[in-house]
Order: structure tokens, then C-alpha cells, then sequence
């Protein structure tokens, strides 16, 4: 492996990202979560993740591609209240708006999941998150994700793998091994990388021990998302939130009349924030 991502320091600005970004396709923020953060997150998620019953998306040829040896959580703002405050998390959703803002004035969430690599797990295929909308192309990504280190993440536990500036790549390039890499990450720090950046879950075939992470994206306001944040955070709990929240999880309006575009999302005619009144 020759290909390395840069590591930027815990209190790196928006801007650092965001060059580091548009470089490489992604970039390893050390440290972005706090100690105190990350505990009380494994906390609430302790049993969720025991009372857990298996990959069982839907279809198989999505089973094998989230791993039936993974254990996934969505829905976690109802599961895990503390991911209220990272999927808020300013300069996550900043370098969302930055990435994003070309094609849309408003981001929302594409996904919150909490992706526990079990042993004996195999490695992903290598793919772009925008691939999970099939018109999608390198250099204009429509989506940004993140992974989170929950536990110290190494490449022998299934720490993601990435191809540093696939992100510029032809259709249909693939990368030679010496152009991948792995995230590895201590708990806390964290992968911030754009939807057109070649990556994959990596595989847990020597260890008997979990990869826990978290994997927070967010997608145009105008793109259907991947998790269904209307009915795994109904209106009776989006209602409790913060402003921020409702609004990330699609609940506001969407308006684009100030680039030339119009809006959606409407509930009855109205803007659905007003279900909170
Ligand atoms: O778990 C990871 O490190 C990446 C997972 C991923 O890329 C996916 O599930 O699409």
C-alpha cells in the first residue's frame, strides 16, 4: 500500500478540510470526537447492538453487501440520543454545504449507522457512495459521508479502505494495490471523504475482536436518501429535537428559489416544521 490519506489535527478548520478534500477525495480528522462523546454513544448503543438479530435488509444481494457478518443500526437519533449532537456537528455539516453546495443550497441526512464489523467478516467490494444513485459521476459528488472510529480502528479489524483520489478518476478506473489504503483511526478521530471517493468496508479475518464505527452522511436536500429518516425519527420524536436536527432529517421545507430552483417536501400544502408549532 503506497497511497496515504492526510492527517489533520482535532481543532483543524473547515477550510483545512475542505482543501485537504477537494485533493484526495478524503482526509482523517484525529481526535474529532471527544472522549466523553464517543463513551456515552457506545453506551446507548450497547443494546441495541446485543439485542441485534442479523443482516436482514430485504435482499440477499444487499445482505452480502452490508456483511452477514455486520451488525447495523439506523434510526439512531431514537436509539442513541447522543448522535443529536454529531450528526449536528458544525464542521461535518459545513464541509456537507461545501461539498454539496454546487448542486444543492440545502443538505440533509443521507444516512446515520453505526457499522460493527463482526470476525470473519470479508472486505467490501470497492465503490463510490454515489453508486447508490446509478447516474451518478466522478467530480460531482452528490453526497459526503463520514466514518467515525468507535473503537481504536486498525487494518487487521476492518478500518476502511480508500483510494486517495479516485474522486478524479475516469469511469472505470480501477485502482492497483498500491493505491489503496486504510483508515486506520484511534476512537474519536475520524474519515470525512466526498460520495465519488472509491472505498469499502475492510475485512475482519484475523481478529476476534468488533470494528465498531459510525458512519454519518449527508446527500443533496433535493435526493432521496438511503436511511428513511421519516419513519425511523417520526414527527413524535423529531418534535423534541433541536431546530438544527428536524431540519437536517428533511423535516424543513426544501427551497431553492434563491438559485432558480423551487421546493419540496411539502406536508399538506405547508412547510413541515410547522407540525412543530
Ligand atoms: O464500514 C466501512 O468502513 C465502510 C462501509 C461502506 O462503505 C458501506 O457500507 O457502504
Amino acid at each position: 500500500m503506497g497511497a496515504e490519506l492526510t492527517r489533520l489535527p482535532g481543532n483543524c478548520s473547515l477550510e483545512d478540510i475542505c482543501e485537504v478534500s477537494d485533493r484526495d477525495g478524503g482526509v482523517i480528522i484525529e481526535d474529532w470526537l471527544p472522549g466523553g462523546v464517543v463513551d456515552s454513544f457506545n453506551a446507548e448503543l450497547e443494546p441495541w447492538l446485543a439485542a441485534h438479530a442479523g443482516t436482514d435488509s430485504g435482499t440477499a444481494a444487499s445482505d452480502e453487501f452490508l456483511g452477514l457478518r455486520t451488525k447495523r443500526l439506523q434510526g439512531l437519533v431514537t436509539k442513541a440520543p447522543t448522535f443529536v449532537r454529531i450528526m449536528t456537528d458544525e464542521r461535518l455539516v459545513g464541509y456537507a454545504e461545501q461539498v454539496i453546495g454546487p448542486i444543492s443550497p440545502v443538505v440533509i441526512l443521507n444516512n446515520g449507522e453505526v457499522i460493527d464489523i463482526g470476525p470473519g467478516e470479508s472486505a467490501q467490494p470497492l465503490h463510490r457512495d454515489d453508486d447508490a444513485w446509478n447516474f451518478a459521476r466522478p467530480g460531482a459528488p452528490m453526497i459526503v459521508n463520514s466514518i467515525a472510529a468507535l473503537v481504536d480502528i486498525t487494518s487487521e479489524i476492518g478500518g476502511t479502505l480508500v483510494v486517495p483520489g479516485s474522486h478524479r478518476w475516469e469511469p472505470g478506473r480501477l485502482p492497483s494495490s498500491d493505491e489503496i489504503t486504510c483508515a486506520a483511526m484511534r476512537a474519536g478521530s475520524a474519515l470525512f471523504f466526498r460520495g465519488d471517493l472509491m472505498h469499502a468496508g475492510g475485512a475482519n479475518a484475523t481478529t476476534d475482536r468488533r470494528r465498531r464505527a459510525l458512519s454519518t452522511g449527508f446527500c443533496a436536500g433535493w435526493l432521496r436518501p438511503v436511511e428513511n429518516s421519516y419513519t425511523n425519527v417520526p414527527p413524535e420524536i423529531a418534535r423534541s429535537l433541536p431546530r438544527r436536527a428536524q431540519e437536517l432529517l428533511g423535516y424543513a421545507l426544501y427551497d431553492a428559489s434563491s438559485v432558480g430552483g423551487g421546493y419540496l417536501g411539502y406536508h399538506d400544502m405547508g412547510d413541515p416544521m410547522r407540525l412543530f408549532d
